[in-house]
């Protein structure tokens, strides 16, 4: 067995996790509907319910008629315009980040936040008097030492893992790990409170010293709840770890960055082939005869796995993440807006041209949206801040059934790129006009090209998409900082017990580019390429909001997203 990778616990993380996000949206837009099980449909699927909804037993990802069976008077609403729910994780995005120093935070999907708040928690270590611990007052800002909030530096706010009692015997030691975690703790328990005080969210958060750790923690006790992991983190002479039993615990397909298919041959390694999906958890991976980062190499490498993945899940195994929290970029590489289909729907040139218009207005939608500098009064004046040169056209065919009448899903989608033509910048049109005209001039030849058949193609998937962003020369700096003003002014108003000084040197906030697909290869000569997907289950992010649906059930038919794929081949096993 190979020996534990060191640890390196000097920062200090926060996560949060939106409750039932898309169902909060609409519960924040419509207050009754808190009350009632509440319950967000994508196609077939429940994509998330409301705790009241969960309290009558719906789950997330069911299928809709489940729902309805279990929960007859069920509040369904639609939830495949994605628009409001970008809104809402932008805004709380922009308030949580703008609490905290350097700006370090990371979106992770629509619903989840990593902060790294080790500055501002070391900070405020250095502040703590002990003989006032119970009234301490915790700094929001270097400058402004009336910016803060008052707090028990005795108490850890919200759970504990493994659970404490309340108030310690004897306070942590300033100096020591847990007394950091404390006080982040706090401000944990005080971003919470402000988003919901001010946005009407709630959340529930983690707190440990990597983003890994405080994920997971995070999830211990939900909803509107958080977590904190106590040190010892390393095993020495006086105790055992708190990482260790605390990972092993775990599911192996739950751990972040361990995804089905990693989880599928850990579990094929560690109980053998052909039995199936059996429980297999991080002990009983990590404890396997030989175990080490050589044996997690020979299992997981190979060709398209990331180099040195070996040591990368042996480290998760331990609890063991050094990776940054990454801010957000100014700009999104690529925007692209897709959608599936059932099967027949696709199958003529007319059905093709009316669903292409309607992704093209998304499209185009969504560039205003991310790449105009909104910061101009007059919005036919509005300057991009980046232009797009490449415009790609993919779609994924259904297979013809075997001879055996099994239909095999394909995962492979078939693309073809042109040049953006330049009139899509045009401000004085209309997005309508802007998208038929599009698909009439542009992207229609390009589906010609990908499917030469007069018809009878049978597509269960189409994406447009822009890629290839130059961003235009111009003073974004200037430009960035009016907006950052105009959004602590507004904050000013809203936030009328904590004054936040104006932080003047922060960055450039924009839509972080979390909302596309990951990026394929994009040839630079128009041609064809051949791309499967990326494995996403081996990326950080729960994936690809964009994508409504993805897969087909062998056995219903029932279009559904990538990742309703298992918990909806398990509604068909209990069916059986
Ligand atoms: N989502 C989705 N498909 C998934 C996972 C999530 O469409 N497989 C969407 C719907 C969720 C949102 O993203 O509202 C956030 O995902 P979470 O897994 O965090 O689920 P919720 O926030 O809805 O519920 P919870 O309270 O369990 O966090
Ligand atoms: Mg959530
Ligand atoms: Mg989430």
């Amino acid at each position: 067995m190979s020996a534990s990778p060191a640890r390196n616990d000097r920062r200090i993380i926060l996560h949060l996790d939106y409750d039932c996000f898309y169902a909060s949206v609409f519960e924040v837009e419509q207050p009754a509907l808190k009350s009632l099980p509440l319950a967000v449909q994508q196609k077939q699927i429940v994509v998330t319910c409301n705790y009241e909804a969960r309290r009558r037993g719906l789950n997330k990802l069911q299928l809709i008629k489940d729902a309805k069976r279990i929960c007859p008077d069920v509040v369904i609403v639609l939830g495949e315009d994605l628009t409001k729910f970008r809104d809402a994780s932008k805004d709380l995005y922009l308030l949580i980040r703008s609490f905290i120093w350097g700006g370090r935070v990371e979106r992770l999907g629509f619903d989840e936040l990593s902060l790294d708040v080790t500055e501002m928690i070391d900070y405020n270590v250095g502040l703590l008097n002990p003989n006032t611990m119970t009234t301490s007052f915790f700094h929001l800002d270097q400058k402004d030492p009336t910016v803060g909030f008052a707090y028990d530096a005795t108490k850890f706010v919200g759970s504990t893992y493994p659970p404490t009692e309340e108030v310690f015997a004897r306070p942590p030691d300033i100096a020591s790990l847990e007394m950091k975690l404390l006080i982040a703790s706090h401000l944990n328990g005080y971003l919470r409170g402000i988003m919901e005080h001010e946005k009407g969210f709630t959340a529930t958060g983690g707190a440990s010293t990597s983003k890994l750790l405080a994920k997971l923690v995070g999830s211990v006790r939900k909803p509107n709840n958080q977590t904190t992991l106590l040190p010892p983190y390393e095993t020495s002479q006086e105790a055992a770890s708190n990482v260790i039993p605390f990972m092993d615990a775990h599911e192996i397909q739950k751990i972040p960055g361990i995804g089905s298919r990693l989880a599928h041959k850990l579990r094929s390694l560690v109980t053998g082939p052909d039995t199936g999906d059996q429980k297999v958890t991080v002990r009983d991976v990590r404890l396997f005869p030989g175990m080490g980062p050589v044996l997690l190499e020979k299992t997981l490498g190979g060709p398209g796995a990331p180099k040195g993945i070996g040591m990368r899940v042996w480290n998760t195994l331990h609890g063991v993440d050094n990776t940054e929290v990454l801010e957000a970029r100014d700009l999104p590489t690529q925007i692209s807006i897709e959608d599936s289909y059932g099967r027949g729907r696709l199958d003529n040139m007319e059905s093709v041209r009316r669903e292409l218009t309607i992704l093209a207005k998304s499209l185009i939608r969504r560039m205003r949206t991310d790449l105009l500098d909104k910061t101009e009064s007059n919005p036919g004046q509005a300057r991009w801040l980046a232009h797009p040169r490449t415009l790609r056209l993919s779609t994924r065919p259904r297979n013809a059934p075997e001879t055996d009448g099994v239909r095999t899903y394909n995962a492979n989608r078939i693309s073809r790129s042109a040049p953006l033509p330049t009139f899509l910048f045009h401000m004085d049109e209309n997005i309508d006009a802007l998208a038929d005209r599009l698909v009439r001039e542009h992207v229609l030849s390009m589906f010609r090209k990908l499917h030469p058949e007069k018809s009878g193609w049978d597509l269960s998937l189409m994406n447009i998409a822009v890629t290839n962003l130059v961003e235009s020369a111009g003073d974004q700096k200037q430009s960035s900082g009016r907006d950052i003003g105009k959004m602590f002014r507004q904050q000013e108003t809203v936030l009328k017990d904590w004054t936040v000084q104006e932080p003047v040197e922060r960055a450039v906030i924009m839509q972080p580019n979390v909302s596309e697909i990951p990026e394929v290869p994009v040839p630079e000569v128009p041609g064809w390429t051949l791309t499967a997907p990326p494995d996403e289950a081996d990326v950080w992010e729960e994936g690809d909001e964009e994508s409504l649906g993805d897969v087909e059930c062998a056995l219903c038919g029932a279009a559904m997203p990538h990742f309703a794929q298992l918990a909806h081949q398990m509604y068909h096993a209990v069916e059986d």
